[in-house]
Formats: structure tokens, sequence, C-alpha cells
């Protein structure tokens, strides 16, 4: 069997293949190069250039080393590649704690605080209501659900929207766009984790940002092609968001100069709430592998193309 490694320049290949050896040790694993022979069965990809299924139209499958496959699916791929992203692979305890962090943050006021701490005044804020916090999940597939258990310790009421019908416990579960103009209305912190895809490339845009509760704060840690920027910044500006924590932005990485560098009430980190895990992302390409090679059933965490997710 022959696998093709192609990942992120800042991940330290040597330990990559140190790991694969370890765990496919049947596997003649080959770093990307042009040119190479069209003689590879799987590719292990973050990020591939066109070139690399120009050249390997026989591979079986695919497997992106994160959890959006976007830009993937976006290139020319052999029509029947198979597509397998990672699942949870290590990311889906980190963006739990990175959405209970913003959320916690903004519920308990840390940034008046530090303002306060700044001027040296000691003033107690008064507590706000959790009931009148209800926090909204957008996308309720592995790493949705897993953020919602980790929130759900903090007993706030917990909203869910996703486009097929989920039964999640403790949460009250909206679906499709029948249901979601309902979900935003309901929600004050909005956290969002869909996939990018035709369907919800700008899906929040100024109407829906506007159906929020005022007051409401976005966390977006999925695609930053989501979120139509301006519409973000008007609703800030206007006060009817209260701010927005955000990993993913449009264009990555942000530009100098960029308007949401300095807005005061937008806090960014650089894409990092759900880090691939080396061990925990090789362990599931090999289970993947494995399960291919035996036939039968579908492995975890195969992408339908035609759904985009
Ligand atoms: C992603 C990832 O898909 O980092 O963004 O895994």
């Amino acid at each position: 069997m022959r696998i093709l490694l192609c990942n992120r320049d800042d991940r330290p290949v040597d330990a990559w293949l140190r790991d694969l050896h370890r765990l496919l040790p049947e596997a003649q694993v080959d770093v990307w190069r042009p040119g190479l022979p069209p003689e590879y069965d799987y590719a292990l990809v973050w990020g591939p250039p066109q070139q690399l299924f120009d050249e390997q139209p026989q591979l079986k499958a695919a497997f992106n080393l994160g959890a959006g496959v976007d830009r993937l699916l976006a290139l020319r791929l052999p029509p029947g590649l198979q597509v397998l992203r990672l699942e949870d692979a290590g990311m889906g305890v980190q963006m739990a704690e990175y959405v209970c962090h913003a959320l916690i943050r903004f519920f308990r006021e840390f940034d008046a605080y530090d303002r306060q701490q700044q001027a040296s005044d000691w003033t107690l804020r008064p507590p706000r209501s959790r009931a009148d916090c209800p926090v909204g999940i957008m996308g309720l597939g592995v790493l949705g659900t897993r953020v919602a258990q980790a929130v759900r310790q903090f007993e706030f009421p917990l909203l869910g929207w996703s486009r097929s019908r989920r039964d999640l416990p403790g949460m009250r579960c909206f679906a499709g766009d029948g249901e979601l103009d309902d979900f935003l209305a309901a929600a004050r912190v909005l956290v969002c984790l869909l996939p990018l895809t035709e369907a919800t490339h700008g899906i929040l845009n100024r109407a829906r940002l506007a159906r929020l509760r005022p007051g409401a704060y976005l966390i977006n840690l999925a695609r930053g092609a989501l979120v139509v920027e301006d519409d973000l910044r008007e609703q800030l500006d206007q006060g009817h968001l209260a701010g927005a924590t955000l990993d993913v932005v449009r264009q990555e990485p942000l530009p100098p100069g960029h308007w949401l560098w300095a807005h005061p009430r937008v806090t960014l980190t650089p894409h990092i709430s759900g880090m691939t895990v080396r061990e925990d992302a090789l362990r599931q390409v090999a289970q993947g592998v494995r399960a291919l090679e035996r036939g039968g059933d579908a492995p975890s965490g195969l992408v339908q193309r035609a759904r985009g997710y």
C-alpha cells in the first residue's frame, strides 16, 4: 500500500512520517512532490495543490488532515475519490474549551473588569441572568455536539440548529431553513460550527444577525466566509451585537489594517481553536485506511462530496 503525504509547511514532516510508519507499518509513505508516478493508493493532505490530484487520478481516497473540507472539495478531484475528514481527533475538547472561555468572558464581563482594573476601579457589576443568555450552537456534528456537552455544564439554556433534525439531551433543537429564524431569535450567544458549503456561504448576513436577541454575542470557530463581515461590523457598530470572538476570518492571515484587528468589541485569534493533534489524527487515518482496505461499512469521517461535508 502506498501513501502520499502533503501537509502544511509548519507541521514537522519527520514526526508525521515517524508516527505514520508506527501506526501503518505495512504502508510505504512518500512526501508529495510534483512529478511522482501515479502509483499511490491514499493521500493525506492539508491544503494540497490541484497538481497532486491531476497527477494521481488513481487514488482511492484522500484524508483531509483537518476538520473542514471546503478547500479540498473546491479542487477538481477524481470522480470516484473518497474523501475523509478528521472527525474529532483531539479537536473537540479544544473547541469546547475555546467556546466556554469566550462565552464566560462575555457573560461574566471580564473585559469590563479588565478595563476597571486599568482604572483602579473596584465596582461590582450586577449579576446577569443565565436565563437571559441562551446559547445557540449552529452545526451539530461531532464538534458541535462536543461543544454543547461542555456548555451544558454551565447551565445556560441551550439551543441547537442543524440542516437535518437532531435530538440532543438538554437542548432545544431546530432544523432546516424553516426553523432558522426562530432559532436565531431565541439565541443571545451564537456559536458557529457549520461546515462551509454553497448553502452556508454568507449565512450570517445582516438579516440573520439582526434576528439575534439585542446585545447578542457571536463566536465563530468554523469558517470566516460563513459571516458577511461588513454586516457584522454594522451590527457591532449599531450595538445590536455586544461583541464577537472570531477564530476564523474571510481572508487568512487577516491583512494588516483590516478593521477587525482594531474593533473594540472583537476578540481575534489566528485559527487556533481546534489544532490538529498529530497522534490522534493519524490514529483516525490508520483506522480509516484499514476500514477501506477491508471494504464493507463506510469508515467514519467519510464525506458526502455532493453535500459538501
Ligand atoms: C479546520 C481545521 O478545518 O483546523 O479548520 O481542522
